[in-house]
């Protein structure tokens, strides 16, 4: 419908501006004109070439302004004509919609419209806005309003700009070239499909021969083989990227990038010398460290760690090597306890091997190094033949009896002498001495085994030269019993026998005890003492049943226990027995 009314009383001249440089144009115009009387009504001036609406495809509702025109006088947009416009003075142009009165003025009598502001197209493209023609004097509108737009026409005013900027990269080191490492973008805030002020085109500033970009898809690639990142690991890119594809007069913008080379595997690790010495004491604690090594790696993080091993000279596995997380140093610590004595050096065969195989560089490297390990003398004290001796003797061993004898030797090259000594802490009764020459312990006081059945006491090897150097063992004196306690009754007993008592009855039981401890264990024997008696009687060997065989008034009589120990019949005591008449 709309259509069909301008067609009826609008004819549109457009105005075509072909743009040669990139400034404003001045004074150019469009003009809305009647279909009717086809007269172009634009002042003709260089540049503006005038379409007829007859062009099919062309939209022809539409004028054209050019944005950020700066001239001193309102820059004329276009001019509106209608047939009614027969010159007479009765007709009036009035201007609607998106900016009519403020940003777009028109003349009322000729139809002119000004653009009376500076019009930025990033800001606002298009304005709608509606033209209508109405009596002058009555106000009455000759016409129904017309909808048209002035669209504002781009001008190259914005230079590509990096929002996204400053980028960083990353590319492995020794990549091949044309590896992509990263894109950047541009944006341009001029129109996209008009002209080409939006038309970038990227190129390279700083940054080659290392690094190249597609000057269309903004990818930046490497450009130079083998770049080595234990050489340089950093390269700042500069990018520009210039509007008007890239051609004279365009705008640009730049950005960087921070292309940073990431490490691989391409450096073997090496020890730091060819060959290490360390002397460690003979006394070196197990797991202590006895030396470090170092294989320095130029790579970094996980391509410079280096496992260590030992790969020759321990046949007796008495040295380990370890790494150190922190230092990534090998550190040697001892497995097995050093004899110098006995092996006084060692050569040994390490490698570093770094952990990390890489696929590229065909790893894994690995370095060798000699380490020589001298073994130095410690002072140590003297040592005993035995960790603890066990020794006997008789209870009533002679005093000086000798009961044994320790012995200490210094395995130093020095030998030193040694002197012993008996620790008196474990031997408070001074209940033995020893030989501090020979180390031959004697009696020093009587034993009693029924009073002390073990004497553990330690000894002591003091070397001569040294006495800070000491070394102990316990001696284990284990008393052994000899027969020298008479066997005793457990009580005192006195048995009562009862007028009416029975030839065969019980009167007492009696048990004996002995201090003395047979291996065996004791047998007591009892016997009675009792002559021309024969009313009572005893039995059993173990323990003694006084058996009455007649009453009798009364009786006194005394019983001999006898204990036997080892078969052997051992001194006896007697005790004694009254049973007395009822
Ligand atoms: C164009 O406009 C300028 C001011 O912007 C004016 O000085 C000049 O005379 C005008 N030229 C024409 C052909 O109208
Ligand atoms: C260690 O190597 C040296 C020479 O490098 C040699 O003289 C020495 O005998 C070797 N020692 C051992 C324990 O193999
Ligand atoms: C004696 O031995 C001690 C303990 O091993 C040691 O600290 C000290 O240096 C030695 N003294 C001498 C004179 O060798
Ligand atoms: C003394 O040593 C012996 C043998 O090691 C042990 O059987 C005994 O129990 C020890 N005696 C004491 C009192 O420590
Ligand atoms: C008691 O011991 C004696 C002497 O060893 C032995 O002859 C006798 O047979 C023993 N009597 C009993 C009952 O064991
Ligand atoms: C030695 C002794 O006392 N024997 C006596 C045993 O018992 C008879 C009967 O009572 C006495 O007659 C005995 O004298
Ligand atoms: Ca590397
Ligand atoms: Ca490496």
């Amino acid at each position: 419908m709309q259509r069909d009314l301008w067609t009826s009383l609008l004819l549109v001249w457009i105005t075509c501006v072909q743009y040669s440089s990139m400034a404003p144009l001045n004074n150019q115009s469009q003009s809305l004109q009647t279909a009717s009387a086809m007269i172009p009504r634009n002042r003709p001036s260089e540049g503006q070439r005038i379409l007829s609406r007859a062009k099919r495809g062309w939209v022809w509702n539409q004028m054209f302004v050019l944005e950020e025109f700066s001239g001193p006088d309102p820059i004329l947009v276009g001019r509106l004509h209608t047939d009614l416009d027969m010159g007479n003075k009765n007709i009036k142009y009035v201007l609607a919609g998106e900016g009519a009165g403020t940003i777009f003025a028109i003349n009322e009598r000729t139809g002119d419209i000004h653009a009376m502001k500076r019009l930025d197209r990033e800001e606002k493209a298009e304005y709608t806005l509606t033209a209508q023609v109405i009596d002058r004097d009555t106000d009455k509108p000759l016409e129904p309003p017309s909808e048209f737009i002035i669209k504002v026409q781009d001008i190259n005013d914005n230079p590509p700009q990096f929002i996204e900027g400053p980028y960083k990269g990353s590319v492995p080191e020794m990549s091949q070239v044309g590896t992509s490492v990263t894109r950047v973008t541009a944006t341009d805030a001029d129109d996209p499909v008009y002209g080409n002020s939006a038309r970038l085109v990227y190129s390279i500033l700083e940054g080659q021969p290392y690094f190249s970009i597609d000057q269309t898809t903004a990818i930046i690639r490497v450009a130079l083989a083998g770049m080595d990142r234990e050489m340089r690991e950093e390269y700042l890119v500069v990018i520009q990227a210039k509007d008007m594809g890239g051609h004279m007069g365009g705008l640009s913008g730049t950005t960087t990038v921070t292309v940073t080379l990431t490490d691989i595997n391409d450096n073997p690790p090496k020890f730091s010398k060819g060959s290490y010495e360390f002397t460690i004491p003979e006394d070196l604690g197990i797991g202590k460290p006895g030396g470090r090594v170092k294989a320095n790696d130029r790579d970094i993080g996980e391509n410079a760690k280096s496992a260590y091993s030992i790969i020759g000279g321990d046949e007796r596995d008495v040295f380990e090597i370890v790494t150190d997380a922190q230092t990534q140093e090998g550190i040697l610590r001892l497995k097995k306890p050093l004899d110098f004595e006995s092996k006084k050096s060692y050569n040994l065969t390490v490698v570093a091997t770094n952990i990390r195989a890489d696929s590229i560089t065909g790893g894994p490297y690995m370095d060798q190094a000699t380490v020589k390990i001298i073994i130095e003398d410690a002072d140590e004290p003297p040592v005993f033949t035995k960790s603890a001796y066990l020794f006997d003797v008789h209870e009533n061993a002679a005093i000086n009896t000798v009961i044994g004898a320790v012995a200490a030797r210094d395995q130093d090259a020095t030998h030193s002498q040694v002197r012993y000594f008996i620790d008196r802490h474990t031997d408070l009764e001074r209940q033995f001495n020893i030989n501090v020459d020979d180390g031959k312990i004697t009696l020093a006081k009587p034993l009693d085994r029924e009073t002390d059945m073990w004497h553990n006491i330690t000894v002591t090897a003091t070397e001569v030269r040294n006495h800070s150097q000491i070394s102990r063992a316990i001696v284990a004196i284990k008393v052994l019993d000899i027969n020298d306690n008479a066997p005793e009754f457990a009580t005192e007993y006195e048995a009562f026998l009862c007028e009416n008592g029975k030839p065969g009855q019980v009167i007492q039981t009696i048990s004996a005890v002995d201090k003395d401890n047979p291996s065996q264990g004791h047998t007591f024997h009892y016997r009675l003492e009792m002559l021309n008696n024969p009313n009572f009687t005893i039995k059993n060997n173990l323990s003694m049943f006084i058996y009455s065989r007649k009453r009798e008034a009364s009786v006194s009589a005394n019983i001999v226990c006898l204990a036997q120990s080892g078969g052997m019949h051992l001194k006896g005591k007697s005790g004694g027995i009254s049973v007395p008449k009822s």
